[in-house]
Parts: structure tokens; C-alpha cells; sequence
């Protein structure tokens, strides 16, 4: 069986299982863990980033790649359009949307944590008190120089969250004129299912799809997944999801066992 390695809420890895749920493909998550797990990950892959598939004796890193290889090496519900037009569109907005809804998602996010209600609420159930507590209590200066130790200035986080409105607003844009179908046309693409999962931090899906806390669900980040001016775009991710995407259930679990919350969010 098809093993992906991943981050549960990696919004990477939430582009290749969208992808691999479309094509109606069975497969096994490996979940990784943040740090140690990365080195094993070196070992097989030669880098340390999720997503990873193994396919038998084929392993294939980076997003793009995995979902170029699966609609190769698996055709059926092809996710690549045959006509040059919109095969040249679907994969520019594939590159795009990697470069922006996927690269600018990460200093939004982190940003957001500044909010201590947000910062508890992304903790697994079960977290105890004394650790929630100290996690909320953490002050607002901290997430400022861990943001400052990762690159991120005040004005690039400003940056990002500009250019994140403006990829909402030109995809609202592209939708509205499709009449809320798919990005290239009829059907959905590649393109579609990457701006979909890539917008997985922005705000999280409500329904049965990943395996992480309840109270998680439907949480996303303010200003944008509470945004009247983005209802076009959740409504229609949240249709692709519910006409495509598959619920997480114990036996896509590495460990085969019943599911657990993962004991650490991975926030890269
Ligand atoms: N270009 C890569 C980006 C993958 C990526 O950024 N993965 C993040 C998780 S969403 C990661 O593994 N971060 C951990 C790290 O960089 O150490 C792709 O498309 O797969």
C-alpha cells in the first residue's frame, strides 16, 4: 500500500492526501515526528521535509513531484487537463499557489499565535491543565523573537498577509467567473486540489477528515477565515471536500491502532 509520511496538519501534506483521495487511491499515513523523525526521513528521502510517498520500492519528496508522480504512475481520474490551455493554467496556479498560499500561510499562522486563546486551542485534547496554562501564558514578546529567530519581521509578516488577501481575492475572482465550479474548468485539476489543501491552516475544515482534535475543526486564522469577502472560497473548498476527500479513519493510521490526537502540532 501507497505510505505517505506527514505531518497531520501540514498544509503540504494535506495537498498530496487531497490529491490521493480524488484519484480514489488507498494509502497509509506515517506520522512524523517533528525533529527526530525528520532524520529517518533524511535517511530515506535525502531531505527532511514532509510530504514523502513510498510506493514499494519508489520513494518520492516534495508535493509537486508526488502529485506528478501519482498521475503518471496511477492515470485513472486524471489530475492534469489534455488541453494545452488549461494544462498550462492548472500548473501556473499550482506553482503559484505553492509559492504563495503555501509559503505565505506559515508567518500568518505564526503571527496568529500571538492570540493566547488560539495558541490553547490548537493543543490536543487531553493536554493538561498546567501545560495549557503555561502554553497560553506565554507572552506575546516571546512569539515576536521566535518569529524574529525564523526570519520574520514585523513587516514581512504584514507582507505576507497582503499578498495573502490578494491570492483570495483573485481566486474568489476566478471562481465567481467559473460559477463556482473548478479553477481550469469542469472538472477539477491539480490546481484545484493544491489551492484547496494549501489553504489548510488558513482555516480548517470542519468535518471528519483529519485526525486531530474536535474542538480544532472549523478554527482558522482571523481576518481570514472569518472573512465575508473569502465565503465564496470555503464554500467551495468545503464542497470539494465533501465530494472528494475521504474521512480519516483508524486504518489509515501507521500504527493501524484507533486514533489518537497527535501529541505535538507541527507548526514548520
Ligand atoms: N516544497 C515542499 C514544501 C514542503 C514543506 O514545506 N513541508 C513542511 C511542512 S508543511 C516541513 O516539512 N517542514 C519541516 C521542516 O522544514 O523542517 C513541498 O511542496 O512538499
Amino acid at each position: 500500500m501507497l505510505e505517505l509520511y506527514q505531518f497531520e496538519l501540514s498544509h503540504f501534506s494535506e495537498k498530496v492526501r487531497l490529491v490521493l483521495d480524488y484519484k480514489g487511491l488507498a494509502y497509509r499515513k506515517i506520522e512524523v515526528v517533528p525533529g527526530m523523525g525528520q532524520l529517518d526521513l533524511f535517511r530515506i528521502s535525502g531531505q527532511r521535509q514532509v510530504p514523502v510517498l513510498k510506493d514499494g520500492n519508489t520513494i518520492v519528496a516534495d508535493s509537486t513531484a508526488i502529485a506528478l508522480y501519482l498521475d503518471k504512475t496511477y492515470p485513472d481520474r486524471p489530475i492534469i487537463p489534455t488541453n494545452p490551455q488549461q494544462k498550462a493554467t492548472c500548473l501556473l496556479l499550482e506553482q503559484w499557489a505553492d509559492n504563495s498560499i503555501g509559503a505565505k500561510g506559515r508567518p500568518i499562522l505564526l503571527e496568529s499565535l500571538k492570540s493566547s486563546n488560539l495558541r490553547t486551542s490548537i493543543l490536543p485534547v487531553g493536554t493538561p491543565d498546567l501545560l495549557r496554562n503555561l502554553i497560553g501564558s506565554i507572552p506575546r514578546e516571546a512569539i515576536d523573537v521566535l518569529g524574529l529567530g525564523l526570519g520574520l519581521t514585523p513587516d514581512s509578516i504584514k507582507a505576507a498577509k497582503a499578498e495573502m488577501h490578494r491570492s483570495l481575492e483573485s481566486i474568489c475572482l476566478l471562481l465567481a467567473q467559473n460559477s463556482g465550479a473548478y479553477l481550469t474548468g469542469d472538472t477539477p485539476t491539480l490546481a484545484d486540489l493544491t489551492v484547496a489543501g494549501l489553504s489548510l491552516l488558513l482555516k480548517i475544515p470542519d468535518g471528519p477528515y483529519l485526525n486531530i482534535p474536535n474542538n480544532l475543526k472549523g478554527k482558522g486564522i482571523p481576518g481570514f477565515a472569518d472573512n465575508p469577502d473569502y465565503d465564496l472560497f470555503f464554500t467551495w473548498r468545503d464542497k470539494l471536500y465533501a465530494d472528494f476527500r475521504k474521512p480519516h479513519t483508524p486504518d489509515r493510521n501507521n500504527s493501524g491502532a484507533a486514533p489518537t490526537t497527535p501529541t505535538t502540532i507541527a507548526i514548520d
